[in-house]
C-alpha cells in the first residue's frame, strides 16, 4: 500500500507548520513565518531552475565565490532569492552563506523579531545543472543568542555547535521538487505540486534503515584515502554468503543533497573523507553536515567525521570543512571501527 496520503487528507507544508506551531503554546509565530520565507525561496529558485536551459542563466558568471570555484549563474541567483526572502520577512537577522564570505547582517527594524541567523548552501552540486543532474538547497537555523544586539549580530553568533540549532532542511530539486526538515521532532518530507504552487506532506515521520546496500563515496581518490579507509571499501565490496548487502552498490552523483536524500529513504552511507587535496574534507561543517547531521539523527541514522559526532563539533570558521560519514547507524558505525583499527568491534 502506498505511504502517500490520498487526495482527502492534502497537509501543506504552510498548514503542518501551524500545526506543529501550535505543539509551543508561547510561539510568536516567528519560527513559522521563517519556514514560510525559506520555502517561499525555494519555489522561486525551483521556478528559475526548471528554466535554467532556456533562459540562458547557466553557466558562469564569470565572478569566482570565496571558494575560489567559478560561480555558476544559478548559485548566485539562488544565494540572491534566499537572501531577498529572508530580508523581506523580517525573521532573520544574520545570513551565513556558501556565496558570501563574510556574514550578511539584515536590518530588521522592518515586520519581524530578526531573532533567528540562517546558515545556507543555496545550490550544492551547482556544476550538474548544466548536465541536468539535480542539485539541491541546505539550511540550517539557530536562534540569536540573549547576548546579542539584532540590530547588531556578528560572526560569533552564527558559530553554534550544530546541538544548538533549532532547524535544519534541505530542498531537492530533481525528478520532483521536495523539502525535507525537521525541528527535533522527527523528519518530515514535502512535495512540490506546482500546478498550486504548494509543498504537499508526502514522506511524514521519515526514518532511514538501519543498514544498506549503498555506499556513496569518490572512488576516484581511492589512493589517497586513509588505509582504514581502503578497507572500509574493500570490505564493502566483498561477497559475504551471510550478509544481503555485501558486495555492496556504489550510487555516487556528485550532488550531496540528492546522494543524502536517495540513502535516507533506502539506506546508505555518504562519505566524503580528508583526502591529500582536501585534508579535511570538501563538505561545509556549519551549512552542509551539521543541518544534514540533525536529519541523519532525527531519522534514526548517523552522522560523524570518523571520530567524533558532527553536531558537537565547535565551530571557529563559517566555511570550515569536515570529513563526514553521514547515513545508515550501522554503516557509519562499521567505517569508524574500520577507520579506528578495531573493524570487528561492531
Ligand atoms: P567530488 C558538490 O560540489 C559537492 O559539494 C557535493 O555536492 C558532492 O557530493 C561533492 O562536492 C562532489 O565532490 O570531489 O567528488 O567531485
Amino acid at each position: 500500500a502506498s505511504t502517500r496520503p490520498d487526495l482527502g487528507d492534502i497537509k501543506t507544508l504552510e498548514q503542518f507548520i501551524l500545526e506543529q506551531q501550535d505543539r509551543f503554546p508561547h510561539s510568536t509565530g516567528a519560527f513559522s513565518r521563517l519556514l514560510r520565507d525559506i520555502s517561499l525561496a525555494a519555489k522561486i529558485v525551483n521556478r528559475d531552475m526548471r528554466k535554467a536551459g532556456l533562459i540562458d542563466i547557466y553557466g558562469s558568471t564569470g565572478e569566482t565565490n570565496v571558494q575560489g570555484e567559478v560561480q555558476q549563474k544559478m548559485d548566485a541567483l539562488a544565494h540572491r532569492e534566499f537572501v531577498l526572502a529572508l530580508r523581506r520577512g523580517g525573521e532573520c537577522c544574520l545570513i551565513g552563506s556558501e556565496e558570501h564570505a563574510e556574514a550578511i547582517p539584515l536590518d530588521t527594524s522592518s515586520e519581524g523579531d530578526g531573532k533567528y541567523i540562517v546558515l545556507l548552501d543555496p545550490l550544492d552540486g551547482s556544476s550538474n545543472i548544466d548536465v541536468c543532474v539535480s542539485v539541491g538547497t541546505i539550511f540550517s537555523i539557530y536562534r540569536l543568542p540573549d547576548e546579542y544586539d539584532e540590530d547588531e549580530p556578528d560572526l560569533d553568533a552564527a558559530l553554534q555547535p550544530g546541538t544548538e540549532q533549532i532547524a535544519a532542511g534541505y530542498v531537492v530539486y530533481g525528478s520532483s521538487t521536495m523539502m525535507v526538515y525537521t525541528t527535533g521532532n522527527g523528519v518530515n518530507g514535502f512535495t512540490l505540486d506546482t500546478s498550486i504552487g504548494e509543498f504537499l506532506l508526502s514522506h511524514p515521520d521519515l526514518t532511514t534503515p538501519k543498514t544498506g546496500r549503498i555506499f556513496s563515496i569518490n572512488a576516484g581518490y581511492y589512493h589517497s584515502f586513509e588505509d582504514g579507509l581502503c578497507d572500509y571499501l574493500d570490505w564493502l565490496q566483498e561477497y559475504d554468503e551471510n550478509d544481503p548487502n555485501r558486495p555492496a552498490k556504489t550510487r555516487y552523483i556528485g550532488s550531496f543533497v540528492s546522494d543524502f536524500h536517495r540513502n535516507l529513504l533506502k539506506g546508505g552511507i555518504y562519505m566524503y573523507p580528508a583526502t591529500q587535496s582536501s585534508p579535511e574534507g570538501k563538505l561545509r561543517l556549519m551549512y552542509e553536515a551539521n543541518p544534514m547531521a540533525w536529519i541523519a539523527e532525527q531519522a534514526g541514522g548517523r552522522a560523524t567525521d570518523g571520530h567524533t559526532r558532527i553536531m558537537e563539533k565547535s565551530p571557529t570558521k563559517l566555511h570550515q570543512r569536515t570529513p563526514l560519514f553521514i547515513g545508515s547507524e550501522d554503516m557509519v558505525r562499521r567505517a569508524e571501527a574500520f577507520l579506528q583499527g578495531d573493524p570487528d568491534r561492531v
